[in-house]
């Protein structure tokens, strides 16, 4: 509660997370319901990260004042920028859906307590930053979507009685991946049966603390912005490639289970062979869709290469496979690893791609969204 002096504002930051089991093709573009359930790893936000904060003031406009929403968005009253740039909130847009949702919850509050300040009549602003080079394939709308969402929440005050998983719905509004950046550690994406979308929404699998040696490497193969935008390319799938079918009904359901389980067992083994395979079934899919798509280029595939070969040759000494490889919508490959294989790892690497211009991020487990 407060008068109307006082400051309503809130920051948020989320990390981004790379999936294990890939999302791609919706059920329904317009709520964002995916074909299948997939599953990721968070990853630490001290290096990628979107930095949200978020203000409501009566002086940014009243929606009261104004006789239906559409109007009130005519008047600018709520605004955003990205990076430093205004982005325009679209009347039919996904930034225009998940700021109502959230406004909505804010309105359910304040009916239920009228002491408490108009909020969800007020104007916003928005400011949001991402430390690492936006649409470049490393997942910028998951933690831009997920730090929206917890900066709203924050100031809107919905939690605890809004659940995460209840805020990762209206994330998945703005970007299907971005419910999984709500959580930490391991998270599921259940995309659920219901045609309103009630039951697409993010699950814990396993909080960071319960695998804290999984680590990540990121390859910066290129930060040029993607070709084809994800949220193209995908239905292009679904309209065109048969083997998508195939990947929806036979493939996904199997690996969600038993990656589930090498999760809960930290079976190091099984993990990476399920994300491996994984990543080759989507970048096949991509292929299968007509016109193809290539997000892979040369160097990916020669990093593929490479961990095949390392992993043949700590085989054949009879000890386990030593990493993973994962590509999403680009050229850059995330490499999962233990821990203590992380060292001998970036020195291959390096000593095959000594290269300047190959930037390498080294990357823990992380928590979800968080407010600052
Ligand atoms: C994923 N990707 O599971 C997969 C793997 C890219 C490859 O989620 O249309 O940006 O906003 O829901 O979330 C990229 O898709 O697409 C993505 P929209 P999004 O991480």
């Amino acid at each position: 509660t407060g008068s109307a002096e006082e400051i309503y504002q809130a920051t948020c930051s989320a990390p981004v997370n790379i999936a294990v089991i890939k999302y791609w093709g919706k059920r329904d573009t317009s709520l964002i319901l995916p074909t299948n359930d997939s599953l990721s790893v968070t990853l630490d936000q001290d290096h990628l990260r979107s930095v949200t904060t978020a203000r409501a003031d009566p002086s940014f406009g009243d929606l009261s004042s104004y006789p239906d929403a559409d109007a009130a968005a005519a008047h600018l009253t709520d605004r955003l920028w990205l990076n430093g740039e205004e982005e325009l909130i679209k009347p039919d847009g996904r930034l225009r859906r998940c700021i109502d949702e959230m406004r909505k919850l804010r309105a359910a509050k304040e009916s239920k307590d009228p002491s408490l300040a108009s909020l969800s009549k007020w104007g916003l602003r928005i400011c949001s930053e991402n430390n690492f080079p936006t649409a470049a394939g490393l997942a910028s709308s998951a933690s831009g979507f997920a730090a929206l969402i917890a900066s709203l929440a924050a100031l809107y005050e919905l939690q605890p009685e809004v659940s995460s998983s209840q805020l990762s719905r209206i994330a998945r509004q703005g970007s299907g991946s971005a419910c999984r950046s709500l959580f930490g550690g391991y998270v599921a994406w259940q995309g659920g049966k219901e045609a309103d979308g009630s039951d697409s929404l993010a699950v814990e699998v396993a909080p960071k603390s319960h695998w804290p040696d999984l680590h990540a490497l990121i390859c910066v193969v290129s930060d040029a912005k993607k070709g084809t935008p994800s949220t193209a390319g995908m239905q292009r799938t679904v309209q065109t490639s048969p083997l998508l079918q195939h990947r929806i009904k036979e493939v996904v359901p199997e690996r969600m289970a038993k990656i589930t389980e090498a999760i809960q067992k930290r079976d190091f083994d099984t993990f990476a062979a399920i994300t491996m395979a994984d990543s080759n079934n989507f970048h096949a899919c991509c292929l299968d869709t007509s016109p193809p798509i290539f997000y892979m280029n040369d160097v990916s595939r020669s990093i593929v290469q490479l961990v095949e070969e390392i992993n043949r040759a700590s085989e054949a000494e009879g000890l386990g496979k030593k990493l993973a490889y994962t590509y999403d919508a680009g050229p850059n490959a995330v490499l999962y690893a233990p821990k203590e294989n992380m060292p001998a790892i970036l020195q291959t690497i390096r000593h095959y791609f000594p290269s300047a211009d190959f930037d390498d991020t080294f990357n823990i487990l992380g928590n979800g969204a968080n407010a600052s």
